[in-house]
């Protein structure tokens, strides 16, 4: 079809519009070249489209028979309105927030609890093929799961999305589904501790942020081992780039690491860590909002308590971890001052008072010489090759240094329990695959990007060229399958942005070699990027000022300021302050914690043959591996040599993606109706529901979803929208009751989804599908409803495959146009008929 005969007066069509992505209009008059005349649908309001490249056409609607399918892909249209608008209907009108797009699930945060998770809905997913039921993440275990079984190949679910957007819920119930259906009927052991380990992980590894009271500050992948008869046989876990500032500091309206909070709360029953009120700490006060709504810290604490005693960490274990907690609470509380103790010294610089009570609570806690600690809080000591010189830091550099301590003693407080953690999942059992589940922060992009969204935006690029070429080689294995006969379809290959981190002179290799020199700096460090980097084509600089860079990633362009890389980049701590902690008599936990320490010389450069840093196969971020010279690797190095790794073990698995959506910043939730959603097997009427909302099953007894509008609408006939209508009713049905709250709309704001769309790889997805033959049927399916060579006459546009007619974008809309047009001129014969007849 030409475009004159697509664009012709009545043609259905998206119109951009600035807030609301897209809107629909209607075409009222035939086009002609370079003018397009719509209609807006909603203001009735007319355009002329200036058309300047007939490719640039705006983009045709899908007919509304296809509307609210369960995959994407399965759009004869395939474009940005077209998804956008599809997962708006089904999430808004049908409040599913499942949807699938290929091999990639898309779930919207409906910000509330649905009835969708119990036991009942697992077993009903148990043996059922992808696309039998509901988009659901069971689905996606389920084949994760029977892909074990039947290829014998590991496995993996890669959930991705922004903050807030459901990652580790869906991880969460990801897991649940392998517990339930590879463990026995009651829960084992070994269930029990995979399940475990998620409240100690939350409460150690997760903060109430801005944008979500409970969000996960790393990153995590779960491998779940299986047995011959595919049965749970244990677990293990890597963490990565755990956010160690959060420690020493928090932006208004979040907190610190939820353990803290909770530790404070059950302060009375434990005297000896002589804690106060969360509000007297400065590591917690600092965001000034406490308390999170629904969250008593008490009884989260004695959840932690009891999930770590089922992990097997012993009472004395405990005990420890949380001398060690107190103790950077302590520490963070000492004060700091520029008065000398006597008048007579001569020094400026920072002092602390020999009273200070924390002083005295941090070396009770650990058994350690106040005078010792108090000296190094307060002293450097700098080797150069003729002498040593101890000095008096400024108060400034004192408070960094002391802080830097707090955050090294998280960070591998955290690394001991992740190590715990391994320790009980890791079972002597035998082991012969795994699903793993990679639970990883979004791309991210801020006001100001630091070296943390460089880390993240990172590991996306490379998680985006595994997705890529994943769905790439799909695509084309199931064309070779049909034998149809198929051209290379380019796609978009990141290598180049990730040449850029990673090459000998690229962004990474550039950093380290700013952390080594002696008079590096954050200037020094983005001046040389701005020499050396400018020939790679993702690499800009900004217009204006020269503390920043630009890297063109997949989803955006991220302008990352340089101040704070190299410091972040070293994670150096004081030397001689590790050392008097590490002399601690009362906690051996700090031993054992502190075991792999050495001295940190981060100001020696080493010898150029040296520079590289060696990959380090399975490093943890949170745990310092070190260099054959004994210098320790510096985070970005560490993260590489993590990713890597990660990598390596993803591309021997088979992947399938999550990637979760946040539908509104504000958490407004739809108005699931709490009590009574009935899932139901039996498929037969409901009748009424305890809230006295009506809830139907379809005349035609498929599932269907009922809604009531407004308070108006009760006892009135209810809309209700069909699930799956063009296929066989699924067993079971389910049935939702939803109650729609009038007064807070239901909220899906387009801009946000669609930057997220775009920033998780969906429409990546749409546009490699929308190259080749999106639109597949079975012969079966096609027989007495298509007559093709005579409305197709470009044989291009659809190939006979071995068992599927594949077709090109928007041939199915254009046959079903067809289909409609004659259907139309039937009925209006029939009428002419029986009026003549009457
Ligand atoms: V972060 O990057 O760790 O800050 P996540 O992990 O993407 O983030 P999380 O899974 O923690 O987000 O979800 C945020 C909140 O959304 C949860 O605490 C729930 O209140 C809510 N949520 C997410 N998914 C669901 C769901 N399937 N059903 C109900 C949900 N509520
Ligand atoms: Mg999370």
């Amino acid at each position: 079809m030409t475009t004159k005969e697509l664009y012709t007066k009545g043609a259905r069509i998206w119109v951009e519009h600035p807030e609301k992505v897209w809107e629909s209009a209607t075409v009222t008059a035939d086009y002609r070249s370079g003018v397009l005349i719509v209609k807006v649908d909603q203001t009735q309001e007319i355009r002329q489209i200036k058309i300047k490249d007939e490719k640039q056409m705006p983009p045709l609607r899908n007919p509304s028979l296809l509307i609210g399918q369960n995959d994407l892909t399965s759009l004869s249209y395939l474009h940005e309105p077209a998804v956008l608008h599809n997962l708006k209907v089904r999430f808004c009108d049908r409040n599913a927030i499942y949807t699938y797009c290929g091999i990639v699930l898309v779930a919207i945060n409906p910000y509330n609890e649905l009835p969708i998770y119990g036991d009942e809905t697992i077993m009903a997913y148990r043996g059922q093929a992808m696309g039998d039921l509901d988009p659901h993440i069971f689905a996606v275990s389920e084949e994760a799961y029977t892909k074990l079984e039947r290829e014998k190949r590991d496995q993996s679910i890669i959930v991705s999305g922004e903050s807030g957007a459901g990652k580790t819920v869906s991880a969460k119930y990801a897991m649940r589904y392998f517990a339930a259906v590879g463990g026995n009927a009651s829960e084992t052991q070994v269930e029990r501790k995979v399940l475990a380990s998620s409240p100690i992980m939350e409460a150690i590894g997760n903060a109430k942020t801005t944008r979500n009271d409970n969000s996960s500050r790393f990153g995590k992948f779960i491998e779940i081992h299986f047995d011959d008869q595919y049965r749970i046989s244990g677990a293990s876990m890597r963490t990565y780039l755990l956010e160690k500032s959060r420690v020493v500091y928090q932006s208004a309206g979040e907190r610190n690491y939820h353990i803290f909070y909770q530790l404070c709360a059950a302060a009375m029953h434990m005297p000896e860590l002589e804690l106060d009120h969360q509000d007297s700490f400065h590591y917690l006060n600092q965001g000034g909002s406490p308390d999170i709504d629904g969250v008593d810290d008490l009884r989260a604490f004695n959840e932690t308590r009891t999930a770590l005693t089922t992990l097997g960490v012993t009472e004395t274990e405990q005990q420890n971890m949380f001398t060690v907690l107190a103790t950077i609470l302590h520490l963070g509380n000492i004060e700091l001052t520029c008065e000398p103790e006597s008048t007579d010294a001569e020094e400026d610089g920072a002092y602390i008072d020999q009273k200070d009570k924390h002083l005295q609570k941090v070396c009770n806690l650990l058994g350690i010489s106040k005078p010792e600690l108090s000296r190094w809080l307060t002293h450097r000591r700098i080797a150069s090759a003729h002498e040593v010189i101890v000095s008096r830091m400024d108060i400034h550099r004192a408070a960094f240094a002391r802080d830097a301590l707090a955050k090294r003693m998280y960070g591998e407080l955290f690394a001991w329990l992740v190590k715990c953690v391994n320790r009980a999942l890791e079972t002597a059992q035998h082991r012969s695959h795994f699903i793993g589940v990679l639970d990883i922060y979004g791309f991210e992009t801020f006001e100001i990007n630091s070296f943390e969204q460089f880390c993240i935006n990172y590991a996306n690029e490379k998680l985006q060229q595994q997705f890529n070429s994943h769905v790439f080689k799909l695509e084309q294995d199931e064309y070779i399958k049909e034998e149809i006969s198929w051209k290379m379809i380019d796609f978009y290959d990141n290598q180049p942005c990730i040449d850029l981190i990673e090459d000998r002179l690229g962004v990474l290799a550039l950093l380290d070699e700013q952390c080594r020199v002696p008079q590096g700096s954050d200037q020094g460090f983005v001046t040389k990027l701005h020499e050396t980097c400018h020939k790679y084509p993702h690499f800009m600089k900004p217009r204006f000022g020269n503390a920043a860079f630009i890297i063109k990633h997949f989803a955006d362009n991220v302008e990352y300021q340089c101040g704070g890389f190299l410091e972040k980049n070293r994670d150096t701590v004081s030397s001689e302050q590790l050392e008097c902690i590490k002399s601690a008599t009362s906690c051996r936990l700090v031993h054992a914690m502190l075991e792999s320490e050495r001295a940190d010389q981060s100001a020696t450069l080493p010898p150029p043959s040296r520079r590289r840093a060696p990959a380090v196969p399975q490093a943890s971020l949170t745990q310092p591996p070190r260099r054959a010279s004994g210098q320790k690797q510096t985070v970005g190095a560490q993260f590489r040599a993590s990713l890597s790794a990660l990598m390596a073990t993803l591309s021997a698995t088979t992947p399938h993606y999550v990637r979760c959506i946040k539908p509104n910043d504000t958490k407004e939730p739809f108005q699931f109706h709490p009590h009574r959603a009935v899932n139901q097997l039996s498929g037969s009427v409901i009748g009424e529901c305890e809230c006295d909302w009506e809830v139907r099953v379809c005349a035609n007894e498929r599932a269907c979803v009922c809604r009531v509008q407004t308070e108006a609408d009760r006892g009135r006939a209810v809309p209700h929208v069909a699930w799956g209508r063009c296929q066989p009713p699924p067993p079971p049905h389910y049935v939702r009751c939803i109650k729609p709250n009038t007064k807070e709309p239901f909220q899906f704001h387009p801009q946000r989804a669609v930057n997220q769309l775009r920033a998780c790889g969906v429409l990546e997805t749409i546009r490699i599908s929308a190259a080749g033959f999106p639109s597949r049927w079975l012969y079966l399916d096609f027989f007495n409803r298509r007559i093709l060579e005579k409305h197709l006459k470009d044989p291009d546009k659809y190939q006979f495959g071995a068992t599927k007619i594949f077709f090109r974008a928007g041939q199915v809309a254009y046959l079903e146009k067809l289909r409609a047009d004659i259907q139309r001129l039937y009925c209006v014969r029939v009428q002419s008929c029986v009026r003549r007849f009457v």
